[in-house]
């Protein structure tokens, strides 16, 4: 019994270090969408997973690949799906946020190299909390979705 309540206690300490860590952000299934040569825009999808127990913003990115890094999402205006450039994404605490075709995604705008499936692209995500994450995508096919749609910036 005593020896439970030692081991319930060290537990306890061990666990209440917990706090001083780094907020638990991970990616998975990370990519970046082909496009034909010559094409100036792409964007990179994933799904941001948060472990820790406050919500975290996505604020900013970047890449050598494109000239401007934008956040953006997809609304629907009266049936025309139309994007829309974001301040942030929120990871919310415990929980995950998808980046997808159709829905919120980071914009490469002004490509500096052709983005050719089976390729890798550099991308750097910038928190709320002033972590960073720096990523390394495949850039792969996507089919139908952003192609001939007008950007919108607010
Ligand atoms: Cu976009």
């Amino acid at each position: 019994m005593i020896k439970s309540m030692l081991q319930r206690s060290f537990l306890l300490a061990t666990l209440s270090a917990a706090p001083f860590a780094m907020a638990e952000v991970s990616v998975e299934n990370g990519y970046a969408r082909a496009v034909p040569p010559g094409q100036m825009n792409s964007a990179s999808f994933m799904i941001i997973n948060n472990s820790d127990a406050s919500d975290i913003q996505l604020v900013s990115g970047s890449s050598s690949v494109a000239k401007v890094v934008e956040l953006h999402t997809h609304t629907n205006e009266n049936g025309v799906m139309k994007m829309r450039q974001v301040e942030t994404i929120t990871v919310p605490a415990e929980g995950s946020v998808a980046l997808q075709p159709g829905g919120y995604h980071i914009m490469l705008i002004g490509l500096k190299t052709d983005l050719a499936e089976g390729g890798e692209i550099d991308l750097k995500l910038n928190f709320s909390d002033e972590s960073s994450k720096l990523l390394t995508l495949p850039v792969k096919k996507v089919m139908g979705g952003m192609q001939g749609h007008h950007h919108k910036h607010h």
